[in-house]
């Protein structure tokens, strides 16, 4: 490990599903927590602890957007989708300062405006390694669903149209255009389609990894980003794997990553040494047409994509 002095992360679940429609999202880091990742982290020889402070804050969600007055400018819950994700920032923050590495476990994909505000404020050369079906780089005013899980990158990005409160309080538009890499694209919004190629954002979709195989595009893209010299922050949405291997989140989109696939990104990131921050989001346990089933799958694979991002490997 490159950026930290000693194997030490923390845990940092946030039970928060504003971002999008589908309730259940917000069951699923106590699920992870349930599974014993916590103790399947600690048997990779890290030091663990888990920061709990953001359930609390999430069970007064309803309020606080009722007070905000709901939907406003096009987008759902900004009220609460701005203040979970301004305390999240902060709390990071002070994970990042103790020189931990931050796991967030979502929740949904919206807490991504927190997790990349901190490490991009406590790492400003971070490449964000994003693996999603989705972009998330809807803006408010381009958003068809006006659901904020869909836009965290525009945000950061400072785009057109989201200098809007109560974000601009305390959003900065900390990312460059060429800081962000995706793997595993396949589902894109007429207006992501033009801001992405405008950008010149560098997008590996489901094509790339068709045609060149993971390990090609990967190599790519971590040299596109400066690793292994530069820190790397890795963004992962569960439905970027194929619905057969996580099919409890809320927008699957079938042609997606295998299971090994998901995995030997997360080895590859953890032997680069440079991994600073790790999201993994979306995993809703609620959902999936064999609902206990699919939940346990999905489940368990959240956490051995933590645990190989963490350090484990086959042999
Ligand atoms: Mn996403």
């Amino acid at each position: 490990m490159r950026f930290l002095p000693s194997q030490a992360t923390t845990l940092v679940p946030v039970p928060f599903d504003r971002g999008q429609r589908r309730k259940g999202v917000a069951l699923g880091p106590q699920r992870l927590l349930d599974e014993g990742l916590a103790e399947q982290i600690k048997e990779l020889g890290w030091d663990v602890d888990v920061k709990e402070e953001m359930k609390t804050m999430c069970d007064g969600v309803e309020d606080i957007d009722a007070k905000g007055g709901g939907d406003v400018d096009g987008m759902r819950n900004p009220s609460s989708v701005s203040s979970i994700n301004e305390h999240l920032s902060t709390l990071l923050q002070q994970v990042h300062s103790s020189s931990r590495l931050p796991v967030t476990i979502g929740g949904d994909h919206s807490l991504a405006v927190a997790t990349l505000t901190a490490t991009l404020t406590h790492h400003p050369e971070a490449g964000i390694l994003w693996i999603d079906a989705h972009a998330d780089i809807n803006s408010p005013s381009t958003t068809p669903s006006g659901n904020l899980h869909g836009c965290p990158v525009a945000f950061l990005l400072g785009l057109e149209g989201t200098n809007v409160p109560p974000f601009n309080g305390w959003v900065k538009p900390l990312l460059k255009p060429e800081r962000i890499a995706y793997i595993g694209l396949r589902d894109l919004d007429s207006g992501e389609r033009k801001v992405l190629k405008q950008l010149g954002i560098k997008c590996y979709t489901m094509h790339h990894v068709d045609r060149y195989g993971i390990g090609h595009v990967l190599e790519e893209a971590l040299s596109y980003l400066g690793a292994p010299e530069k820190p790397i922050h890795l963004s992962f949405d569960v439905d970027a794997l194929d619905p057969s291997v996580a099919p409890s989140t809320g927008t699957p989109v079938r042609g997606g990553l295998t299971f090994r696939e998901g995995h030997y990104i997360c080895e590859r990131v953890w032997e680069t040494g440079s991994l600073v921050a790790m999201d993994l989001v979306e995993v809703n346990p609620d959902l999936g047409a064999k609902r206990e089933e699919d939940a346990k799958a999905t489940v368990a694979v959240g956490c051995s994509l933590i645990r190989s991002a963490l350090g484990e490997v086959l042999l």
